[in-house]
């Protein structure tokens, strides 16, 4: 079975086939009544692409524990081969981010092999001083880049200098950095000396990024620290980010805010900067919680493109954003899970297209509240899923990925392979 027979199981085809036709022609009329092209609009879709981390292709866990999960994957090649068929199924999620050292490549080349012939590139490279590894001279436990001891910031630096020499190799252009580092009880830290020994530690490693690369400082309110956080917010990132350099920008973690926050509100002050360098997208009901993207709160994701899509029609300069998402399963099947969230993204980015921001403009200016909402609201309210379906099936994709996926038996014969 090649990987293309799972786009299109025969037997499936005609029945979906017809009533997508059907679906994606009303809508179609639909929104020709509000002076809008379908067609302009699947290729809007088919431009939204995102990265997949290579750690949410495993069962992930929780800290009271991993649920066994069959067809375990445990080599990066399985990780790659399972991102390369999402690929397959959405058409939107041509690039890997790997982190290092959970995926320290044993054969550069062969990963690379790996990756053309699974038709995969490699989005940012992601650090981890958040773990001590085996062997490991120093320890974290008292923070990295913040640590008091320049022993181990050096440390620190050091394996942020081997992170970007994998990227280099691997053809990533950007290295993400997410810091535990904090404190646990007043006094611990220093608030002030912390976030100056990161600013200089990040300043060696802005330093040692090729040309053309960019760094994402990636902020979080808590956890693992539970009293401060050193990047804990986007202003200790922004401010981190506009000291380093022009090609520092800053990452959003959607799960990386306290409850209630307004993150498209964040979204924009970091687009409006300038400083917007891309997104970890899940969802959560409380905290870090890594959920399937648009499973909890499908509103604010719309909300975040909305953000996002007026940047593009504006031609804001330098706004690029590294799309890529930053989950955990241990419920789901990864591969399912990761099918859901690319639908949601494209569903999402969809509905941000239909947002007639001209007449919304207009609203705003005028001081119509309520004009203005139901413009945004119009366009959240369109089932868009026959548009997002019709973009897949365009670009050789699946028009229902986790149908598709389920209909493909992949998942029992990598079961029946990789046990
Ligand atoms: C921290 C984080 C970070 C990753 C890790 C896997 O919570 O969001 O982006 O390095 O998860
Ligand atoms: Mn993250």
């Amino acid at each position: 079975m090649s990987l293309t027979d799972v786009a299109r199981p025969e037997q499936h085809l005609s029945v979906v086939e017809r009533e997508h036709d059907k679906d994606f022609a009303e809508l179609a009329a639909r929104l020709e009544r509000d002076g809008l092209t379908a067609d302009t609009l699947v290729d809007a879709v088919l431009e939204f692409e995102v990265a997949l981390p290579s750690w949410a292709l495993a069962t992930g866990g929780t800290r009271f524990g991993r649920s066994p999960d069959s067809g375990k994957r445990r080599t990066l090649l399985e990780k790659m081969e399972d991102a390369s068929l999402v690929h397959r199924l959405t058409a939107a999620a041509p690039r890997i981010s790997l982190h290092i050292p959970w995926d320290e490549p044993t054969d550069i080349d062969a990963v690379r092999a790996d990756a053309a012939r699974l038709g995969l590139g490699f989005d940012a490279v992601n650090s981890n001083t958040f773990q001590d590894q085996p062997g490991q001279a120093l320890s974290y436990k008292l923070g990295s880049f913040s640590n008091p001891s320049a022993a181990v910031r050096r440390q620190a630096i050091e394996h942020h200098l081997h992170v970007i020499e994998v990227g280099k190799a691997l053809g990533a252009e950007a290295i993400t950095v997410w810091l535990a580092d904090g404190s646990n009880y007043p006094g611990q830290m220093s608030l002030r000396g912390s976030f100056e020994r990161v600013r200089e530690s990040l300043r060696e490693v802005y330093a040692a990024m090729p040309q053309g690369w960019r760094l994402f400082t990636e902020h979080k309110p808590y956890e693992p620290a539970f009293y401060a956080t050193v990047v804990q917010d986007w202003g200790s990132s922004l401010v981190l980010a506009q000291s380093l350099g022009d090609r520092a920008q800053c990452l959003v973690d959607l799960g990386h805010h306290l409850p209630n926050t307004n993150i498209e509100l964040v979204v924009a002050r970091l687009i409006g900067e300038g400083r917007l360098g891309g997104f970890h997208f899940n969802d959560s009901k409380y905290g870090d919680d890594d959920l399937t993207s648009g499973s909890i709160k499908p509103y604010v994701l719309f909300l975040i493109f909305h953000e996002l899509v007026l940047a593009k029609q504006e031609r804001l300069p330098g706004f690029d954003p590294a799309y890529m998402i930053d989950q955990s399963h241990n419920l789901k099947d990864p591969i399912e899970a990761m099918l859901q969230t690319v639908d949601q993204l494209q569903q999402a980015y969809a509905k941000a297209c239909l947002v007639d921001a001209a007449r919304l403009a207009e609203h705003q200016a005028s001081g119509d509240v309520i004009m203005a909402e139901r413009t945004l609201k119009r366009a959240y309210e369109t089932d868009v899923r026959p548009l997002v379906a019709e973009a897949r099936r365009r670009r050789g994709g699946a028009l229902d990925p986790v149908a598709a996926f389920r209909a493909s038996g992949y998942r029992a014969q990598k079961t029946a392979e990789r046990s």
